[in-house]
């Protein structure tokens, strides 16, 4: 029996800040997880070196699902961002050292292809509707057939989404910045720049809208109606999602289909979501939602109400994340959609990656294991920078969702 040897924590901030996890065992294999939690990073930093590094040295690296229960019910404390990325950055980095020990891609492992590709939306914005417009066309020149619209809302500032560099990255920050935010302008505003896009590009690729988390339920209804012309593929977070009941009044008032999960941790979180078929995508992911072994549990539930799978795939999640994504989403069968942001330049230097982009689609590598590798002295060049997501403030002053 092979067994870990040695585990290490990288925090690095090349171009944006992310934690790696590598595990090596003591017959030389290692295996990469993301543990990155954007705007937290030190706590999972520190959950994983103060609390999961002494628990895993000298353990079977071949037994995934009984370290999964031991990290998650040994902890006694359950669930939350902290705990589950934590998990996953182990759990992601022990199935790349399954395949890479049975000379398999992931993909492999978890029963092989149920499709060709994985089918990706990137991001398209504009500071106002003719730049909106430009950036669709060239996402669609780029081969995307699938892009998600968001314009800044005139006079309002503040508007989620919207890029101002290469890639959009909300966390820009030292210290949180302090946004406003409108929701009547919002609402006024963002069904005619949908409308536009449809109205200049047709119908013959995917359009998808992010709300995040910024509306009431009634105002997401209103919202979701107001839109059904526009066939969204989705619109996304429509309300904050800890009563996971508010999204029965929305499915009551519009066809618009709706798609949750990025900022949920676990099975347990999308339960009534899924099992009451109260939304169409779950976003869970593999970094935030416990990693492979949890994103499989719930996406298998998922299956049993037909509802398909979206993760998440901003940034913030490391290639890492994103290869471990795309093993997963090419061999479930429920497989809806995943997200495509690209990360900046230099995240390149750090993270080599086997994930390819062809005709609107990912590809996994056809490594062993994952098919990620992490270049540690690159990331010496990149010491970690503190950055913050920014908070939204309603017209009056009062905290609102961001
Ligand atoms: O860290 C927060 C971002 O990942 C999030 O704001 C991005 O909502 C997001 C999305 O859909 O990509
Ligand atoms: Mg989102």
């Amino acid at each position: 029996m092979s067994k870990i040897e040695r585990v290490e924590v990288f925090v690095a901030s090349p171009g944006r800040t992310f934690v790696t996890l590598r595990i090596t065992t003591d017959d030389g294999v290692t295996g990469l997880g993301d543990a990155t939690l954007n705007g937290r990073e030190l706590a999972v930093a520190s959950y994983l070196r103060d609390h999961l590094v002494p628990l895993l040295i000298g353990k079977d690296p071949a037994r995934i699902e009984d370290m999964w229960q031991y990290l998650y019910r040994g902890a006694y404390w359950r669930r939350g961002p902290v705990t589950m990325t934590a998990i996953a950055a182990v759990d992601t980095a022990l199935w790349d050292i399954k395949g890479k020990t049975a000379g398999l891609p992931v993909y492999q492992l978890l029963g092989g292809h149920s499709r060709d590709g994985v089918l990706v939306y990137s991001h398209a914005s504009g500071t106002d509707v003719p730049s909106l417009l430009d950036d669709v066309q060239r996402y669609l020149e780029l081969g995307y057939k699938a892009v998600r619209a968001q314009a800044a809302v005139p006079d309002v500032g503040g508007t989620y989404g919207v890029r101002k560099g290469k890639v959009y990255e909300p966390a820009a920050t030292e210290l949180p910045d302090e946004q406003p935010w409108d929701t009547e302008a919002y609402l006024g505003f963002a069904p005619t720049y949908l409308e536009a896009v449809r109205e200049r590009f047709g119908f013959g690729f995917h359009l998808l809208h992010d709300v995040h988390h910024r509306l009431t339920p009634i105002e997401a209804a209103r919202f979701g109606k107001s839109v059904e012309a526009c066939r969204l593929f989705w619109m996304e977070d429509p309300t904050p999602a800890e009563n996971q009941e508010a999204f029965r009044l929305i499915r009551q008032h519009t066809t618009t289909p709706i798609a949750v999960g990025e900022v949920m941790n676990s099975i347990w979180d999308v339960q009534h979501l899924i099992t009451e078929q109260l939304i169409d995508y779950v976003r869970t992911t593999v970094v935030h939602a416990g990693g492979i072994t949890h994103l499989r549990r719930i996406f298998d539930l998922a299956a049993l109400y037909q509802v398909r799978t979206g993760s998440h795939g901003a940034t913030d999640l490391s290639p890492v994340s994103m290869a471990a994504a795309v093993h997963l989403d090419i061999s479930v069968p429920n497989f809806g959609i995943q997200e495509h942001m690209g990360h900046p330049d230099e995240a390149a230097e750090v993270f080599r990656t086997g994930v390819t982009f062809a005709d609107g689609m990912l590809h996994p590598s056809e490594e062993p294991g994952l098919g990620v590798e992490y270049d540690e002295k690159a990331a010496e060049r990149f010491p970690y920078q503190q950055r913050y997501l920014p908070v939204a403030r309603r017209l009056d002053g009062s905290v609102h969702d961001w």
